[in-house]
């Protein structure tokens, strides 16, 4: 019975697709509905509305929780030894802390930093500010980074519904973006992060789906990587540099 249903669900998306495709290109995939939510400026009104739509926080709760949400800040005494350096641990949250969150890049390490990356690069101080006190991260040596779910605590790879970020200094226009991926590798979509706006400079962008699909996000970071010797687009350099603070996300379910 289960098996007939999902056969006829799958006709009908077949046909969907064949409805809106060039002949002899092959089938277009069908991306669910996506509610995507934005903001810049004063954003604290808009993180909360998509923190609160999302349940209570699990905090780092070991074990699949029913419902709720988990978000990383970067700022607890815990990641303290490892900040400021960059090799920060890809899978910090998911081990010291179990909030089912592994990072990975294709640049050279993560770097979690307190100094608003000044000891990177000490005009970066005048660029970049914080959602949560008191620190902001980045990946080293690229401007990819991607978040991957698991359950939290465990390495049983997980989806979620939704995912939010908080970028700092966004200057150029669809350069920053998430990109989200379904268990199978195929994308959910590509979603821009709007200009700052404001002094602060913060910019949110949040996507939600109805039903736990995001095995994996892929945050691209402005044009460029952070440097010595590499300065951002607003201070006469050619990259727009970005770093991020706060992503949040719907409870990492067990992908099957
Ligand atoms: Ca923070
Ligand atoms: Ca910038």
């Amino acid at each position: 019975m289960g098996g007939m249903r999902l056969m006829g669900l799958a006709l009908v998306t077949a046909l969907v697709a064949c409805d809106n495709d060039d002949p002899g290109t092959g089938p277009v995939p069908v991306i669910p509905q996506a509610t995507v939510v934005t903001a810049t400026g004063n954003i604290a009104a808009k993180v909360d509305e998509f923190r609160n739509a999302l349940g209570p926080s699990n905090g780092g709760t070991a074990g699949e929780q029913a419902t709720g949400r988990r978000e990383i800040g970067w700022d607890g005494a815990g990641a303290n030894p490892f900040n400021n350096k960059n090799d920060f641990p890809a899978d910090f949250f998911n081990t010291n802390v179990k909030a089912g969150a592994v990072f990975t890049t294709n640049g050279t390490g993560f770097r979690n930093d307190s100094t608003l990356f000044s000891e990177v690069n000490p005009t970066y101080a005048a660029q970049f500010s914080f959602f949560s006190a008191n620190k902001i991260f980045a990946p080293v040596g690229s401007n990819q980074v991607d978040q991957l779910f698991e359950v939290a605590g465990q390495p049983t790879p997980a989806v979620t519904r939704a995912f939010g970020i908080v970028f700092s200094d966004v200057d150029v226009a669809d350069k920053t973006t998430i990109q989200l991926f379904a268990q199978d590798g195929s994308s959910l979509g590509i979603y821009a992060a709007p200009v700052r706006s404001d002094a602060g400079g913060l910019s949110f962008l949040a996507v939600t789906f109805a039903d736990a699909i995001i095995a994996r996000v892929r945050i691209t970071l402005g044009t460029g990587a952070l440097g010595a010797g590499v300065a951002d687009v607003s201070a006469g350099g050619t990259a727009d540099l970005v770093v991020f603070d706060n992503v949040i996300y719907g409870e990492p379910k067990k992908a099957f």
